[in-house]
């Protein structure tokens, strides 16, 4: 591997996009970075293509994004992970090449820069409120409140601001707390109306683009942490797609790939089902409106039992990435399937 990258940390954005270029630098042949867009403090959001030119009809075309939280860095390791696998054994191992040979790999590992610098800004305490930020960090919101008041605050979910079922109300069946908000100063706060971050904006119209739309088999996003592998939908309880028996045959068969490795147990099923209902979640706009087959959200480790969850111990982010990678191995086996 001539770019080289230090997997067992967690890096800074900059040190992120400076690999990617050296990538494209060092691999020309069959990768490309893309932006697909700005963020509100004007950071580029920034990818990778990964996947041999062809003269023939378009690939097929596979979308990986990680840390559209801004605690949950494990995702971004791992989605880097994977850029890593495709380029290191590209030409070395045959099933990474004939991936890269016949498909598309579009990876977006760090979808919301803004929020993930600012968990990542040095402090004291490791489980300090910068440490746990969720949303983006867009302007300043407020909505009126009791006593003519106003509640001000920074920041969206940009997993309640996809224009799918958004703003429905929500609770959570353990707790009967709300899993969306019209709160700005909420965690979940799902933004003043549908699409209004760039971020998801971008990731729309990237999606929507004549570049993929109607070309992509999977649309897979990374987050933290529980394992559980999920697929749509996830804003209400007993609402599934019409192929819901593929997405969780396939995902089946993901998390066995990916048990095989070390043993990791991964639970699967739906949000609404197995946590809580997510309204507006980037998955269910994958599946619902851009109309990609095999869509999932995977909440990598640890498993759901701990506060310290979103802070994975460095020497588990090598494992983490490698096991997760062997069950998008399953669903990028099962879009080749789908056109052979
Ligand atoms: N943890 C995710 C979220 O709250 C859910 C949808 C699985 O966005």
């Amino acid at each position: 591997m001539k770019a080289e990258f230090n997997f067992r940390d967690y890096a800074t954005y900059a040190q992120m996009k400076h690999w990617m270029k050296n990538i494209e630098f060092y691999y020309p042949n069959f990768t490309k970075n893309f932006q697909i867009g700005t963020t509100s403090e004007g950071q580029a959001i920034h990818g990778i293509k990964i996947g041999t030119p062809t003269k023939a009809q378009k690939k097929r075309a596979i979308w990986i994004d990680g840390g559209i939280h801004a605690r949950e860095w494990a995702a971004i390791n791992t989605a880097l992970y994977f850029i890593n696998e495709l380029v290191a054994k590209y030409g070395v191992n045959d099933e990474i090449t004939y991936y890269v040979d016949t498909l598309d790999f579009y990876i977006v590992p760090c979808l919301n820069p803004d929020g993930y610098e600012y968990a990542h800004t040095r402090t004291a305490d490791p489980l300090s409120f910068r440490r746990m930020w969720r949303k983006n960090r867009s302007k300043e919101n407020c909505i009126d409140i009791e006593n003519g008041g106003k509640s001000c605050c920074k920041g969206v979910d940009l997993n309640r601001n996809f224009d799918i079922h958004w703003g429905l109300e929500t609770r959570d069946p353990t707790t009967s707390g709300n899993t969306t908000s019209i709160d700005p100063c909420s965690d979940i706060y799902q933004g003043p109306r549908a699409f209004s971050e760039p971020e998801t904006r971008a990731l729309r119209d990237i999606l929507l683009s004549p570049e993929l739309k109607g070309r992509t088999d999977a649309y897979i996003t990374l987050h933290t942490f529980g394992q559980i592998w999920m697929y749509p939908f996830g804003h209400q309880k007993g609402v599934y797609p019409d192929d819901k028996n593929d997405l969780e045959s396939v995902g089946r068969a993901a998390v066995a790939a990916l048990a095989k490795a070390f043993g990791t147990k991964y639970r699967l099923g739906n949000s609404a089902d197995l946590l809580y209902p997510a309204p507006g979640s980037s998955v269910d706009w994958a599946k619902g409106v851009a109309g990609i087959k095999y869509a999932y959200l995977i909440e990598l480790r640890p498993p759901p039992i701990r506060l310290t969850g979103f802070i994975l111990q460095k020497a588990q982010l090598i494992p983490c990435a490698i096991e997760t990678w062997e069950g998008v191995k399953v669903v990028v086996d099962a879009i080749l399937k789908l056109h052979n």
